[in-house]
């Protein structure tokens, strides 16, 4: 989710970092540089301190929403109408809520009520947290540097909107095409040399993006620094109350739950393009340009004679929202605020007006109320089909916790990764085929086909199995790397390549030069920075929540079944989303499920699917040989 407001206010516990912010506030008002509160603090619970910490939230949120809601407001402008003035105001906006999150006292503040905190309740060191993790996104104690980075993240995010890609065609001329255009040269192209032309235009965003993101790196590094994160990838899973070891636990198990049908899909895979492509099949590794995807993320369009944008072609392009809309509203939720359909920006921009917007599809909470928008470039097609029901699940989840029931610095998902699983949940549910057939969306291949045919394109599309290696091996890997100083300056797509080839088994089509960036290419590296784990954790919990909705509350197959009008479902959606951030994640999980985060029924989805391959990948080579991590 790129949500400026939202995407670092995820609570965790937090523990392990907590003492070294204590420590680190310590020093700081040595140095002089916070008024010398902290030392003169008492170790126990002072009289009076509860009531000391709610006035403190109180008016700390008195000052911090209306900034807030203008950076937002900003941002917006920003990214929807790339300008040198959009950016200006942009800065200007992010600079003056730094100040009030990041103020000295503040930090001194929390550091204190977080110290004496016995006595305070739950709620009230949630919020704590929430503050505490926001100021050590800009400590008033470094101001130079959070300047510095709020510039360095402007300048980064104009660079990357308002880039145009340009492509050589073999009769001299020159196209832009939108990123639209060549995701679907992607999808349907069978010419490997057409093919590489629009991957490599694809990856030249990389050049100009370069230099930004190594400056980046540094401000954010000195920033995390400031309060005593180890870098900025801490700061970033400090928000699941986990330590970087854990996550990296975590996301490594998630890698090798999935491996072995990984594996077999890929053998799988390669082999079927090869026989596409009408050359033979290489030893190893997937040629980037071969796939669906520009960076192989997941890989649409594979199950021949299965158009699945058949059904959408020719429809109004209102259709793809208000169909996902429906969705929600069958299982209960309200309708969207109309201000959602006037504010949002849901189209491509029109080549003829000049209007340069971002291309990635995100959700915004403006004023962490009922001011809700998403961005999107929608054509009517499968995949923007799929990413409307991702991106409107943040918005209903913004909704949903936006109560007066749920504290603002509360008004966030259990996690992260919750935020992102709900909607990608609700796709996962639109994409069954029982409710695509009910609204007549399914394409006429696709009702024939065989049920393993159906699961195949589960596997390889959207956030499935495909995309696990990507989300919680390559891009975790690389930025925890990236951060911790692990990939040399004149090395990143060395460093790159070697976690893409080592995950995925995705080799390039030809060297990459280190004057260009293909890990810049990638949105989320510059603007969703150190969090795509979010989206690995968000797809595992999608299929923990959507077998227990199959099997406890529709008591229907998991694989085959329908959600569609289900009030139960509905409400036992609800009960997750209203709670925002005011309870733990774990706790929520066990609560809702019965389990602790588990990749089981991720795994048990597509059991049948392991058989049929190992059948079809008979007398191949599996794999690709995993050359260790180079930088
Ligand atoms: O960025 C997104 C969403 C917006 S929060 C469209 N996703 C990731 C990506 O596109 O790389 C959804 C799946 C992964
Ligand atoms: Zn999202």
């Amino acid at each position: 989710m790129r949500d400026e407001t939202q995407a670092k206010w995820v609570m965790g516990d937090g523990c392990v970092d907590r003492r070294d912010f204590l420590k680190a506030a310590a020093a700081a008002t040595a140095l002089g540089s916070i008024a010398g509160r902290v030392e003169a603090t008492a170790i126990q619970a002072a009289p009076g301190l509860s009531a000391e910490v709610d006035a403190f939230l109180k008016d700390y949120v008195e000052k911090w929403i209306p900034l807030e809601t203008r950076a937002g407001q900003a941002a917006w402008a920003a990214s929807t109408d790339v300008s040198e003035a959009h950016t200006a105001a942009q800065m200007a906006a992010n600079q003056a809520v730094n100040e009030v999150v990041g103020a000295t006292d503040v930090i001194a503040k929390v550091a204190r009520f977080l110290q004496e905190k016995d006595g305070l309740s739950d709620l009230q060191l949630r919020q704590l947290e929430k503050v505490r993790l926001r100021a050590a996104e800009a400590p008033g104690t470094l101001p130079e540097v959070v300047k510095a980075r709020v510039e360095a993240e402007a300048k980064q995010s104009a660079t990357q909107d308002g880039f145009v890609f340009s492509l050589k065609k073999s009769d001299g001329s020159v196209e832009n095409p939108s990123a639209n255009r060549i995701d679907q040269v992607l999808l349907t192209s069978k010419d490997l040399e057409e093919r590489k032309a629009y991957w490599k235009a694809s990856k030249e965003i990389g050049a100009p993006l370069r230099e930004g993101l190594l400056k980046l790196r540094d401000v954010r590094n000195k920033v995390a620094r400031g309060l005593g994160f180890s870098d900025f990838f801490a700061l970033q899973v400090a928000d699941y109350g986990m330590t970087v070891d854990a996550m990296l636990g975590l996301c490594d198990q998630i890698v090798a739950d999935v491996k072995p049908l990984y594996v077999q899909l890929h053998t799988w895979a390669k082999h079927q393009l090869a026989r596409r492509y009408g050359v033979d099949a290489p030893a190893g590794a997937i040629p980037a340009h071969w796939l669906s995807n520009r960076w192989g993320q997941n890989w649409p369009g594979f199950v021949e004679g299965v158009d699945m944008d058949a059904p959408f072609k020719g429809k109004p392009r209102e259709f793809i929202a208000e169909q996902a809309e429906k969705f929600y509203t069958s299982l209960g939720f309200a309708t969207l605020p109309p201000s959602f359909w006037t504010r949002s920006d849901l189209y491509p921009a029109d080549p003829a007006t000049g209007r340069k917007k971002n291309s990635h599809a995100s959700a915004w909470h403006i004023d962490l109320d009922r001011d809700v928008r998403s961005l999107m470039s929608i054509e009517p097609d499968n995949q923007w089909f799929d990413t409307a029901h991702h991106e409107l699940g943040h918005i209903y989840y913004f909704l949903s916790y936006s109560t007066p029931e749920v504290p603002h610095l509360l008004r966030a998902g259990a996690n992260r990764a919750f935020h992102e699983g709900v909607g990608d949940l609700i796709g996962l549910a639109a994409g069954q085929r029982p409710y695509l057939k009910q609204v007549g969306l399914l394409a006429p291949e696709a009702e024939k086909a065989p049920a393993n045919t159906f699961l195949l394109s589960s596997a390889l599309e959207g956030s499935s199995i495909v995309f696990l290696p990507w989300s919680a091996g390559v891009m975790t890997r690389f930025e925890r790397d990236f951060y911790a100083g692990a990939i040399a300056d004149d090395a990143l797509n060395a460093g790159w390549w070697a976690r893409v080839g080592k995950y995925q088994g995705i080799a390039p089509p030809e060297a990459r030069p280190e004057t260009l960036c293909d890990a810049a290419t990638k949105t989320h590296i510059n603007d969703d920075p150190a969090q795509y784990y979010d989206y690995a954790i968000g797809t595992v919990l999608k299929f923990q929540l959507h077998d227990h909705i199959a099997r406890e509350i529709l008591k229907q197959d998991p694989r085959e079944c329908n959600y569609y009008g289900n009030a139960r479902v509905g409400d036992f959606l609800r009960s997750i989303l209203r709670l925002g951030a005011t309870r733990d994640w774990n706790a929520v999980l066990r609560e809702a499920t019965g389990e602790g985060l588990t990749a089981r029924p991720l795994v048990a989805y597509f059991e049948p699917l392991m058989e049929w391959l190992e059948a079809e990948n008979k007398g191949r080579t599996p794999g690709w040989p995993e050359t260790p991590e180079k930088s």
